[in-house]
């Protein structure tokens, strides 16, 4: 393996920065380009970096050709005691973009490549540093937008959803090492009493699995924000609601109905949960042709969301429909500034106002309770919340699993169980890297970014 370098740091101004080199050659990279200060000798005298004592900094300078470049702390790590399990070093420079990327080059004179996107991670992964779920985390709490998406990759980070498929993991193995003494031994039929207890046990791990692809709605609010539809009739104040909800004036709002058109997302915060809203054309017949277009859009929206807004109009007779209880809907009666109209008497709903701000409170606590309890978002601490990669994974495993359990039960041979037993084990692994191939990894890794 080549010795890699990258700056790890943000490019642009910032009071240090860091920059990574890792493998084989790293220390004697390190040993070409940098001068401790306490050196004994001028400038210039050789120095040897494996002499430090790894994981302590040491002040010094980057010098080139004689000339110094900027001041630094460099530490160095030891193989396998490092992040990415090589010979690591790390120089903290000054924050500049020009002296980052004068001391880049100089390492890549002094024998580093460039990493490519990931690649310290990659390397992490492969030296068994972190599992494929510890790796994503990192990407995780990196862009993680709210305090519970920051908490849940902490905790895939800790590794707890790692340790929950390597439980199952071995559960199955389990299985297929049973399997596969009947198979070795093919006289023996499997006996009903054995089928039985195997089958409670495939039982077992088909829970499981179904427990953790329950995390998937979870893991997708968290990672990219419920995607939340403002639906309703023309004039309703859906754009109000819009604006309200936001903070500032984003969609046009007027009293002519009909006034939205396209669809418009932005990204909000409720109670720490990170809604995707969606403005969308009111809906209503008779329309005409641009209209009519945006109304299909807005049903299309209609059919993608985690959580519906239904906003009626308080001040107009409750229009037939509005009635309808729907798990992911939260029952808005705007314009309540104005005296309700009776027809609304007996309904419950969120009563608010976009004019004078009353009741948003309200709709906050139920669009959270609504996440908690209607989509199933029951515990925001939930141990672990997989993301589409490993909902992916899991539904294929879960498959193979259910016809193993089907064919044991319709006493098809054991081989055949054993089989799809096999492809269960080989897709679960997956979610941790177990029977990675190069095009699995390439697809996680490269939407890393350098240097990390
Ligand atoms: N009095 C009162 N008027 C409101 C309230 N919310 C919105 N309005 C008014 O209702 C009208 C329609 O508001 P919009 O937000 O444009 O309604 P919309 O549902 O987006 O309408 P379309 O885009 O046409 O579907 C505007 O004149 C708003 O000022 C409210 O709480 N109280
Ligand atoms: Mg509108």
């Amino acid at each position: 393996m080549e010795t890699i370098a990258a700056i790890a740091t943000p490019p642009g101004q910032g009071a240090v920065a860091l920059l990574r080199v890792s493998g084989e050659g790293a220390l004697e990279v390190a040993s070409r380009v940098f001068r401790p200060r306490k050196a004994p000798g001028a400038p210039g005298v050789s120095f040897d970096a494996s002499e430090l004592r790894p994981r302590m900094q040491t002040f010094g300078a980057i010098v080139d050709d004689g000339s110094v470049v900027d001041e630094v702390l460099l530490t160095v790590f030891r193989a396998p005691a490092s992040f990415t399990g090589e010979d690591v070093i790390e120089i903290g420079c000054h924050g500049g973009s020009l002296v980052t990327r004068r001391i880049l080059e100089l390492l890549l004179r002094s024998g580093a490549v460039a990493a490519g996107p990931g690649e310290f991670s990659r390397r992490a992964y492969l030296n068994g540093k972190l599992d494929l779920t510890q790796a994503e985390a990192i990407m995780d709490l990196i862009g993680a937008q709210s305090d519970l998406a920051m908490k849940a990759a902490a905790r895939q980070l800790a590794g707890r959803l790692g340790e929950r498929i390597r439980e199952l993991h071995s559960q199955l193995l389990d299985l297929l090492a049973h399997l596969e003494a009947y198979i070795d031994f093919p006289e023996d039929d499997i006996s009903p009493d054995t089928g039985d207890v195997m089958l409670g046990r495939m039982q077992g791990a088909t829970d499981e699995l179904n427990r953790l692809l329950a995390t998937a709605l979870q893991g997708r609010v968290l990672r990219v924000g419920a995607r939340t539809v403002l639906s309703g009739a023309p004039n309703v104040g859906k754009s109000s609601l819009l604006n309200r909800l936001l903070g500032f004036e984003r969609a046009i709002v007027s009293p002519v109905p009909g006034t939205t058109r396209d669809t418009l997302e932005e990204t909000v915060m409720v109670r720490g949960w990170p809604l995707r809203l969606v403005d969308t054309a009111g809906l209503r017949e008779g329309a005409d042709a641009l209209e009519q277009e945006g109304i299909e859009r807005a049903r299309r929206q209609l059919e993608q969301a985690d959580l519906v807004l239904g906003v009626f109009d308080g001040t107009l007779p409750a229009p037939e429909g509005a009635l309808l209880e729907e798990a992911r809907m939260v029952r808005v009666l705007n314009k309540a500034d104005l005296p309700e109209h009776p027809s609304w008497s007996k309904v419950p709903a969120v009563r608010i106002s976009c004019v004078s701000g009353q009741g948003m409170e309200d709709l906050e606590a139920a669009i959270e309770a609504r996440l908690r309890g209607g989509l199933g978002l029951a515990d925001a601490e939930n141990d672990v919340a997989i993301n589409a990669r490993h909902q992916d994974c899991l539904r294929r495993s879960l498959g193979f699993l259910e016809a193993a359990a089907k064919g044991l039960k319709e006493g098809l041979p054991p081989e055949f169980v054993a089989e799809e037993l096999r492809a269960a084990l080989d897709s679960s692994g997956e979610v941790v890297g177990k029977s990675n191939t190069e095009d699995l990894l390439g697809r996680i890794f490269s939407s890393f970014c350098i240097g990390k």
